[in-house]
C-alpha cells in the first residue's frame, strides 16, 4: 500500500483523538523504522526473531514434507524476505525445482522499502518467481485470491510473531481471511511469541541500548517530516508495559511535560497535491500517553484454539522452550 499523506493523516488524526490516544502500529515501519527494527532483532534482550529462525532451520523440511507439488507460497509481512528464505533453503527439496512450473512467491507488507528488500534476498534463489504485494495483508490476501489458479497448493506464512500486534479479535478476523483465500489441503505455517516472565518481556520491549526507544519515537519523526508535525521528539519518553491480564506488551510514548503539538500547521506538505491537512492541535497533559504498539502474547493451546475456530487442523506444533516461542503448521479443512 503506498499510503497516501491524506490516508496517513487521517489515520493520526483519528488515532490521537481517541481515549486513551493513540497512533496506528502499521506506520512505525518507514525505511527507518524497518531499519531499527531490523536492528531489534539482533538484540540479545529481544530472541523472537532468533528463537523462530532455530525452529525453522530444524523442522523446515518437516513442513515441506507434507506437499506433494506446492505451487505458491504467499508470506504476509515479509519484512527483508530473510524468514522465507530461511525456510525456503533449510527445507524446500531440491529435486522439487524439476517441476515444470517455478514455486511462486506471493509477499505481502505495507513497506516498500522491506519489500523491495525482500524481492532481492529471494529472487536470488533458483526456481522461484517472486510477486510483490505493497498492500495490507487483508488486500494482499483478496489480491492473491483473486488470481489464484484452483489446481495450486499453497503454503501460508505468518512469521515473526506479527500475529502479535493484532488484539485478539483482529487475530481471528484475520485468520479468518486467511482461511477464506485458502483451500482445502492448503496449509498454515505461522511463528508467535510466548507468555514469559514479565521482566523476561519487559527488557525485551525496554532494551538497554534504546533501541527500541528510537524505533517507537521514530513515529514522532516520521509525522514531523511527512505531516508537517512539530513533536518535541526528546520531549516524549518510550515506556513498555506488560499487561498481564491482557497477555500483551504495550508500547507508549509518555509526554514528559505538559506541552502543544500541531500537526499540519508547519506549512503545506511536500507533496501537498490534494490540499493541505485539517490541523491537528493537541495539548498533552505532564505523563500523558499515546500507545503505539500492543504485543499479544499466547500460550500454545490457544494458538491451536484460535486456529480450530477458524478453520484449521493442526498439523504439529515446535516450541523452543529456551526462549519461549511456538511455531504451528495448520491445514485448512
Ligand atoms: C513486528 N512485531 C511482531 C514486533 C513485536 O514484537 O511486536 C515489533 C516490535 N515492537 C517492539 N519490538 C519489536
Amino acid at each position: 500500500m503506498t499510503v497516501s499523506a491524506d490516508a496517513f493523516a487521517d489515520d493520526v488524526r483519528a488515532h490521537l483523538m481517541r481515549t486513551p490516544r493513540q497512533l496506528p502500529t502499521a506506520y512505525l515501519y518507514d525505511a527507518l523504522g524497518s531499519a531499527l527494527f531490523e536492528s531489534i532483532c539482533e538484540l540479545p534482550w529481544y530472541p523472537v526473531a532468533r528463537a523462530e529462525a532455530r525452529l525453522i532451520a530444524r523442522h523446515a523440511r518437516d513442513v515441506f514434507r507434507r506437499f506433494g507439488e506446492l505451487s505458491t507460497i504467499v508470506e504476509l509481512g515479509s519484512g527483508s524476505g530473510e524468514k522465507l528464505r530461511l525456510l525456503l533453503e533449510s527445507g524446500y527439496n531440491g529435486s522439487r525445482t524439476s517441476s515444470r512450473r517455478p514455486l511462486a512467491l506471493h509477499l505481502v507488507d505495507v513497506s516498500a522499502t522491506a519489500l523491495r528488500q525482500a524481492e532481492r534476498a529471494l529472487s536470488e534463489l533458483d526456481h522461484v518467481r517472486v510477486i510483490a504485494h505493497e498492500r495490507s495483508y487483508e488486500t494482499g490476501l483478496d489480491e492473491y485470491a483473486m488470481d489464484r489458479h484452483p489446481a495450486d497448493q499453497a503454503l501460508m506464512v505468518f512469521l515473526g510473531s506479527n500475529i502479535g500486534n493484532f488484539d485478539r479479535d483482529g487475530a481471528g478476523a484475520l485468520l479468518g481471511h486467511m482461511r477464506a483465500s485458502l483451500q482445502p489441503g492448503d496449509a498454515l505455517l505461522i511463528g508467535a511469541d510466548l507468555v514469559k516472565p514479565a521482566s523476561t518481556l519487559r527488557l525485551a520491549y525496554d532494551d538497554p541500548l534504546g533501541v527500541t526507544a528510537a524505533f517507537n519515537r521514530n513515529l514522532l519523526v516520521r509525522i514531523n517530516r511527512e505531516l508537517g508535525g512539530n513533536f518535541d521528539v526528546c520531549q516524549f519518553a518510550h515506556r513498555a508495559v506488560w499487561a498481564p491480564e491482557a497477555s500483551r506488551v504495550e508500547m507508549h510514548l509518555v509526554s514528559r511535560v505538559s506541552q502543544r503539538v500541531r500537526i499540519g500547521a508547519q506549512g503545506p506538505r511536500a507533496d501537498n497535491a490534494g490540499g493541505a491537512a485539517d490541523l491537528v492541535d493537541i495539548t498533552f497533559a505532564e505523563n500523558e500517553s499515546i500507545w503505539t504498539e500492543s504485543s499479544y502474547k499466547y500460550s500454545p493451546e490457544e494458538l491451536v484454539l484460535n486456529l480450530q475456530q477458524t478453520g484449521f487442523r493442526l498439523l504439529k506444533q515446535w516450541i523452543d522452550r529456551d526462549d519461549g516461542f511456538a511455531l504451528t503448521l495448520a491445514e485448512a479443512v
